[in-house]
């Protein structure tokens, strides 16, 4: 039966259908909210109706990464699969980054692109290159729908499901148009089934062992801890144990920066060796080593992991190993477990410490620009928040503004804060920052950026002004690639290799429908926050900032 996509969707249950319309129930019943994509003329425009029909937005990006990191944000934020559609050939290509994002910070993401109709094959290689080999490295799975399968919605769900299995990641479907629009004549019958698998008694029996022998247990949570079950169990051991924890930065408001037992941030690199050190157990929860900055693993302390599936890198062989569902794990480790020797006190020694080491103590070297410091951007957003009483999610983008920006801004519930870290790309802040805010536009969303990833994902300030999302974007405007110049040593390199003019990206804002301001002084900045926390559509606030904290900040993080 033909569908044009307005009738009522009970009606369809029983009769044929089309293969778009069957993709697009695999997807309704897998509890996908939108679609984000640059569409092109084959099956695209298909799935876009047929999703429509089925009550999912297709949200129109500017850029085919940026789709595919708002589509692995709304997963992140949801817990359920994200969506992604793109043209073949370049929209493919475009779309890589976003999908290694996906792959590399474990978002579980399908990603619809248009297919190479086989007999067009025959004739034709125009924007043709082989689109499965070239996402193969950084997809779980790879499917085509080349001639018209009565399977197509069946695959679908399969790829769905794939992509929510442990560990999470993206999947690829390839879809012709004749796939779209052949006649299916039945629709994937069911949505996905999380099993909670108990944790393997023996593997239980050892970590509860190397747990109860330790005095000084330290927890680290990870991306996957925040899975709100495996959050609230985590605390519960936390709280069982009086024991520090530490967060990843995808794990931020896990544990509370507020809270007593919070004990800072876990990177892999030196700022958080002083309280590990002490520890004689650590306790890894759902932290993925993929998270971890590539330095050997420092300390001597039995390791209990947990996660959700073993690990890909033997960054360090746990004395205990727990793997599947964290909740029940996490709930029959606290079962008896004992109180630590940590007191309150000593944690708050640490996370204060640990604290100093990041703060903005080196002062901006003789010429530099008399820009706010990067710690103060963070601060005064947060309490101009505090103020008005806003709670807008964060995301922050790559960059030596990330430092600040991850260790201050104080998250207390997990998906407070939003980062690119196992791909850790540009480009990334701006998009989360927009699916953030659709996904709960009653908090919207602060997008922190530097001025070299704003300027990768430049079109998407477009896409936030014609969405009218409650959305601030931060830039901290130091008119150079600063986390590379960091790194230039005594290297002489040619004018411009790692900086460019100033941009005025209050003047971009306003010429792309958006609210624009300009902050070069803490008092202009207050002001500015204020008038965009006031506000109901997207602003973007330009910040001069002064580099001169970096070095030290990178120098006591990662040693
Ligand atoms: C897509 C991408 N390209 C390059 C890099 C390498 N890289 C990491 S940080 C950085 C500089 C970022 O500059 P900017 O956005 O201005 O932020 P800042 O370091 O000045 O805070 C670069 C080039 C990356 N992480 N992602």
């Amino acid at each position: 039966m033909p569908q044009d996509g307005t009738g009522p969707w009970d009606a369809m249950e029983s009769t044929a259908t089309t293969g778009a319309v069957a993709v697009a129930a695999a997807l309704a019943a897998a509890g996908v909210a939108r679609i984000f994509g640059v569409p092109g003329g084959g099956s695209s425009l298909d799935l876009i109706a047929a999703a429509a029909a089925r009550g999912i937005p297709f949200v129109l990006a500017r850029h085919e990464t940026a789709a595919v990191l708002m589509a692995a944000t709304a997963a992140e934020l949801s817990g359920r699969p994200g969506a992604a559609l793109v043209t073949r050939g370049p929209g493919l290509g475009n779309a890589a980054n976003g999908v290694a994002h996906a792959s590399l910070d474990r978002a579980p993401v399908l990603l619809l692109a248009d297919g190479f109709p086989g007999a067009e094959r025959a004739f034709a290689n125009h924007q043709w290159f082989d689109q499965a080999a070239m996402l193969a490295p950084v997809t779980k799975v790879r499917a085509q729908a080349v001639e018209p399968t009565q399977a197509v919605g069946a695959i679908a769900a399969a790829l769905l499901a794939t992509a929510m299995a442990a560990p999470r990641g993206p999947v690829l479907l390839e879809l012709t148009a004749a796939a779209s629009r052949g006649v299916v004549a039945a629709l994937p019958a069911t949505g996905l089934a999380v099993a909670g698998a108990a944790p393997d008694p023996a593997a239980l029996a050892v970590a509860r062992r190397v747990l109860r022998s330790a005095r000084r247990p330290v927890v680290v949570a990870g991306l996957e801890a925040t899975d709100s079950d495996a959050c609230a169990a985590l605390r519960r051991l936390v709280e069982a144990l009086g024991c520090p924890a530490l967060v990843t930065y995808k794990a931020k408001g896990v544990v509370p920066d507020a809270h007593p037992l919070f004990g800072g941030v876990f990177t892999g690199g030196a700022a958080e060796a002083p309280i590990l050190t002490e520890a004689d157990a650590i306790v890894l929860v759902g932290a993925d080593p993929v998270e971890f900055i590539p330095q050997p693993w420092r300390y001597a302390a039995p390791v209990i992991e947990l996660g959700t599936a073993p690990r890909m890198v033997a960054y360090r062989a746990p004395a205990a190993a727990l793997y599947g569902t964290l909740a029940p794990a996490l709930a029959a480790l606290a079962e008896g477990a004992r109180r630590s020797d940590w007191t309150a006190d000593g944690i708050a020694a640490h996370r204060n410490a640990w604290l100093d080491r990041l703060a903005n103590v080196s002062p901006s070297p003789p010429g530099g620009n008399r820009g706010l410091s990067p710690q103060a951007v963070m601060e005064q957003a947060q309490a101009a928040c505090r103020r008005v009483g806003a709670d807008p999610r964060v995301a922050v983008d790559a960059g030596a503004h990330m430092f600040p920006a991850t260790t201050f801004w104080q998250a207390a519930r997990p998906g407070d804060l939003l980062i690119s870290n196992g791909l850790a790309t540009m480009g990334f802040a701006l998009p989360a920052g927009i699916a953030a805010a659709l996904h709960d536009p009653v908090r919207g969303a602060i997008a922190f950026s530097g001025d070299g990833g704003l300027l990768m994902a430049l079109g998407e300030l477009a896409t936030a002004t014609a969405l009218g999302v409650k959305l601030v974007v931060v830039v901290f405007n130091d008119a150079t690639l600063s986390l590379i110049d960091i790194k230039k040593g005594g290297r002489e390199l040619p004018e411009g290799a790692l900086g460019w003019p100033m941009a005025e990206f209050a003047g971009v804002m306003r010429a792309l429908g958006g609210l624009g301001l300009t902050a070069r002084t803490e008092a202009q900045y207050a002001e500015a926050l204020e008038q965009a926390l006031a506000a109901g559509g997207p602003v973007l606030i330009d910040v001069l900032v002064d580099p001169g904290s970096y070095p030290a900040q990178i120098a006591a993080l990662r040693g």
